[in-house]
C-alpha cells in the first residue's frame, strides 16, 4: 500500500529517502536527529555544515552516508506552543517540501518520523493526523510508497469513547457467537432429531422449521447435483473477485485510480488484479477495496468470499472491520488506528 504506518527505528528503514526531524541549524540534536547523525557518521555533519541552515516549515536534502538510504531529507518542524501560532501550516509545509524533494530525486520509497511530536511538543495524535492527511493528499497525485514510522505506541491512540465503543462491540459479538450461535443450535437440534429418527418438520418453533426445510430439501438437492456434469457445474462459475471489483467501480462512478488510491493500493497491484480475472488478493487488499467502495456489510462479505475469505466473529480483527462498516466509517487510516489500539495487524502494514 502506498501509505504504511509501521513501528520501527527509522534508521533501520531500507528506503530511498529517510526524513529527519531537524532544527534550523541542521547541525544535529537529540531525538531522531541524534539517532540519524550517529548512524550516518560524521560525513553527514560535514555536508550539513555547507547548507547554511534551513527555515522552519522547510527541508533540505543530503546523501544518506552509512544509513540504508540514498538520501536524507532534513525537515524543520515547528515548536508547538498553543496551536495558534501557525504550527499546523508549518508542519504541513514540512511534509510537502520533503515529499517534493523526494519526488525531484525520483525516490520511490520514503520514511517519515512524526515530525515535531517529540522534543518540539506537538500533540502526537494531531501530528499523526496532519502527517496522514498531507501524505495521502500527495499520494492521490503521485506514485510513491511512504512510511510513517512510529516509535512509541502513544503516538497512535484512538479516543477513549471510540475505544470503549469498539470494546463493547467486540464483547457483544463474542458473546453472541459463543453462547447462542445459530449453527451451533442447528447442530445440537440435528443431533437431537437424528436420535429421534425424525425427518418431518415438527413446526413448533423457528429452529425446528428451518431444520425441517433443510432436511426435507437435502435428498432432492443431492439428486440434482448428481445429475449435473462437472462441465455444467463449472460453466456456472460465479463472478470472480476481480470482475466484481471492476463492476462495483463502474457502478460507483469512481475512476479506477480514484478507487485504488482511496483503498491505499498501489497502481501496479491494481493493474495485476484488473488484468487477471482469477486474481486472488490477500484479505487486507480485498477489505481495502470493499472499504474504498463503501460497500455494505453484506456486499463486503460477498466480495471477500469471492477471494476465498470471510469476516467471522472469531477474531477481533474481523469484528473491528465489521464495527466500522456498520458505522459507515470507511476511512482506512482511522480503522488502522483502531486496529493498532487493539493490537491487531494493520491494513496494508
Ligand atoms: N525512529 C523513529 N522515530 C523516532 C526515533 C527513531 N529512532 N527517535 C525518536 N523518534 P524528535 P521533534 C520519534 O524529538 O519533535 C532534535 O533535537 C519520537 O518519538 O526527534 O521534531 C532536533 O535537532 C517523536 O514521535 O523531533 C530538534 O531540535 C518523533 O520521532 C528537535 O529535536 C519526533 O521527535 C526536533 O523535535
Amino acid at each position: 500500500m502506498p501509505l504504511q504506518i509501521v513501528r520501527n527505528d527509522i534508521t533501520k528503514m531500507e528506503v530511498d529517502a529517510i526524513v529527519n526531524a531537524a532544527n534550523t541549524s541542521l547541525l544535529g540534536g537529540g531525538g531522531v536527529d541524534g539517532c540519524i547523525h550517529r548512524a550516518a557518521g560524521p560525513e553527514l555533519l560535514a555536508e550539513c555544515k555547507t547548507l547554511g541552515g534551513c527555515e522552519t516549515g522547510s527541508a533540505k536534502i543530503t546523501k544518506g552516508y552509512h544509513l540504508p538510504c540514498k538520501y536524507l531529507i532534513h525537515a524543520v518542524g515547528p515548536r508547538y506552543r498553543d496551536g495558534k501560532h501557525g504550527e499546523k501550516e508549518k508542519l504541513v509545509s514540512c511534509y510537502k517540501v520533503s515529499l517534493a524533494l523526494a519526488k525531484e530525486r525520483k525516490c520511490e520509497t520514503v520514511a517519515f518520523p512524526l515530525i515535531s511530536s517529540g522534543i518540539y511538543g506537538y500533540p502526537k495524535d494531531q501530528a499523526l493526523r496532519i502527517a496522514i492527511d498531507t501524505i495521502s493528499a500527495f499520494l492521490l497525485e503521485n506514485d510513491m510508497t511512504v512510511y510513517i514510522v512510529i516509535f512509541d505506541k502513544k503516538a497512535y491512540q484512538i479516543s477513549e469513547k471510540l475505544f470503549t465503543d469498539i470494546a463493547e462491540y467486540i464483547d457483544d459479538n463474542y458473546v453472541d457467537e459463543h453462547t447462542d450461535d445459530y449453527s451451533e443450535r442447528l447442530r445440537r437440534m440435528n443431533a437431537f432429531h437424528a436420535n429421534e429418527n425424525v425427518y418431518e418438520t415438527s413446526a413448533c418453533d423457528e429452529a425446528d422449521d428451518e431444520i425441517g426445510m433443510l432436511t426435507a430439501a437435502a435428498p432432492m438437492a443431492v439428486a440434482a447435483e448428481k445429475a449435473m456434469s462437472l462441465d455444467d457445474a463449472l460453466s456456472q462459475i460465479d463472478e470472480s473477485f476481480s470482475e466484481m471489483l471492476l463492476r462495483k467501480i463502474d457502478e460507483s462512478g469512481m475512476t479506477d485510480a480514484e478507487c485504488y488510491k482511496k483503498a491505499n493500493i498501489d497502481r501496479k497491484l491494481f493493474s495485476k488484479i484488473r488484468s487477471d480475472k482469477l486474481y486472488k488478493p490477500s484479505k487486507p487488499t480485498a477489505i481495502a477495496f470493499a472499504l474504498a467502495l463503501e460497500l455494505s456489510l453484506e456486499e463486503t462479505k460477498d466480495m471477500l468470499m469471492k477471494a476465498g475469505f470471510a469476516l467471522s466473529h472469531s477474531n477481533k480483527f474481523d469484528i473491528i472491520i465489521e464495527y466500522f462498516i456498520r458505522n459507515g466509517n470507511y476511512n482506512v487510516f482511522e480503522i488502522n488506528e483502531a486496529l493498532f489500539a487493539f493490537d491487531q495487524s494493520l491494513l496494508g502494514a
